[in-house]
């Protein structure tokens, strides 16, 4: 009696697996990789806290798609840029400004934070075509007085 009871528990996990599967529409499929690669790779994504390999190979992916994404002129693509500027480094403000206002149709948000005497950090949510994006960042990253500037290349659709 206890087997039986215990062959449809497992049964019942199963069939729950199964549909939790099919609602998400997850797909299963094997890899075949060299031992030493996959040690390594299991190395780092334990250093990065990841608990399985599946949700390391899933963000991979997606890393891999959005770098496609970016890569077709017709795509509409959203992102950040972030930059940390000084203040007080010619007339940086008006400057920074004055492109923002250029690319308006781009930014979707903008965050400014003083983050001590001197210097600013900027975040702005950006949307449009790649290399719209790309321009606006390489303009303010480039700008005198701006230490540091990043672009994350996000996605709309993912
Ligand atoms: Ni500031």
């Amino acid at each position: 009696m206890v087997k039986i009871f215990s062959i449809l528990t497992n049964l019942l996990k199963v069939y729950n697996i199964l549909l939790l599967q099919n609602m998400r529409k997850i797909k299963r499929f094997g890899v075949s990789i060299e031992t030493d690669l996959l040690k390594k790779f299991d190395k780092t994504i334990h250093k990065k806290g990841y608990s399985t390999r599946s949700e390391a190979i899933r963000d991979l992916i997606r890393e891999n798609l959005i770098e496609e994404e970016w890569k077709d002129k017709e795509n509409e693509v959203a992102g950040t840029i972030t930059i940390i500027f000084d203040h007080n480094v010619g007339d940086i403000p008006n400057k920074l400004l004055d492109i923002q206002h250029k690319h308006h149709r781009n930014i979707v948000s903008t965050t400014h934070v003083h983050i001590d005497e001197e210097n600013c950090l900027e975040v702005l949510v950006v949307e449009g075509k790649p290399s719209e994006i790309i321009k606006l960042a390489d303009k303010l990253k480039s700008m005198k007085g701006v230490k540091q500037g990043k672009l994350v290349m996000s996605s709309k659709k993912i």
